[in-house]
């Protein structure tokens, strides 16, 4: 287990996220920010691992299917003691074992992931050996919504049904964007949780960024596993993209973009300073940013990956504010 709180743990792990894509010119941190509280809340609550044996046989299996955000399960997996945390500054470079998408090259990852698609198979297939073997370690993994566009997604779950998986739960970071727009301009998913409980699945809904909502939802995946119905569990964690930098968040933007030196840094970073919790410590800038860079009206981002319906408005708007705030100790808001 962590020697961090889940809520610890998400703020090192969204931190860690903002260095890593900072340094590398790496995409995708909006989707490391919506994660991050699933994946703390993991790692520090639920998954039972040994961080010195990682293929213990005993471990909980888990496997990050939005593989995207594998910053996210790195920075976890550093900060539980698989590897250096120094090691995460290694995160795209040539050569390196974190790669962008995730590698089983790394010691606690038992899936490589990143083409969308296919970590809930891999899924169903751990969770059916595990029990056809007699065994009890459960089995977790972590879906993008726009990634349950795939069709192999819903035959796997066919299959989970089939099979009457009930050691096997599926967390989907609902965070209703995709890569280029919102899931419901793309392709409608709603009514999402009918669609799994029709496939003969348990479903929980939740606040994905709320750490009690997701205890509560892990804790009753366990009595689910227990019941006579033997029904696999999905639990859809409503969450929001880019959760715990202003800017970022719900702007598609962020979904490839990565914070640029200059006021995109600086300001994530104090927004990040102002929102730590106790007891930790923020290994790259321990003191935040002196004098920090502040966006204007004028400044213009390059929009060249994709496209953002608002930046122009809020932006500066909400510099001006963590400009404000940053002498002031008041949280910009809360994470
Ligand atoms: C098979 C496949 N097609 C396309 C991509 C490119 N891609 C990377 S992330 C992404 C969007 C995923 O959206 P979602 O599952 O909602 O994840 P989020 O980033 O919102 O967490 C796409 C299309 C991919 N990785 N794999
Ligand atoms: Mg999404």
């Amino acid at each position: 287990m962590s020697k961090w709180s889940s809520e610890q743990l998400a703020w090192r792990i969204r931190r860690h996220g903002i260095e890593m894509t900072h340094l590398s010119g790496g995409s995708h941190i909006g989707a490391i920010m919506s994660v991050a509280d699933v994946i703390a809340v993991l790692y520090t609550d639920i998954l039972n691992y040994r961080p010195r044996e990682p293929k213990w046989e005993g471990r909980d299996r888990f496997i990050l299917s939005k593989g995207h955000a594998g910053a996210s399960v790195y920075a976890a997996l550093a900060e539980s003691g698989f590897f250096d945390i120094e090691e995460l500054k290694s995160h795209y470079q040539n050569g390196s074992r974190l790669s962008g998408h995730v590698s089983h090259h790394l010691p606690g990852i038992d899936f490589s992931t990143g083409s969308l698609g296919h970590g809930l198979s891999a899924a169903v297939g751990i969770a059916y050996a595990l029990k056809k073997d007699g065994r009890n370690e459960r089995t977790f993994v972590v879906l993008g919504d726009g990634e349950c566009d795939e069709g192999s997604i819903w035959e796997a779950v066919l299959f989970a049904n089939h099979f009457r998986l009930n050691n096997l739960v599926a967390i989907i970071d609902h965070n209703h964007m995709q890569s280029l727009d919102f899931q419901e301009n793309t392709i409608e998913i709603e009514d999402f949780g009918s669609k799994w409980k029709a496939f003969g699945w348990n479903v929980i809904e939740i606040n994905g960024n709320s750490h009690d909502e997701l205890r509560d939802a892990f804790e009753k995946t366990d009595v689910y596993r227990r019941d006579t119905f033997h029904k696999p569990t999905v639990i859809i964690a409503n969450t929001i993209k880019g959760y715990g930098v202003s800017f970022m968040q719900n702007d598609i933007l962020w979904h490839y973009r990565f914070p640029h030196d200059g006021w995109e840094y600086d300001t994530a970073i104090m927004e990040l300073y102002l929102a730590k919790p106790e007891g930790i410590e923020d290994p790259y800038t321990p003191n935040g940013i002196e004098n920090p860079v502040i966006a204007v009206e004028t400044d213009d981002i390059n929009n060249d990956h994709t496209f953002s319906y608002t930046w122009h408005t809020h932006y500066p708007e909400r510099m001006r504010r963590v400009e404000a705030l940053s002498g002031s100790g008041e949280k910009v808001h809360q994470i």
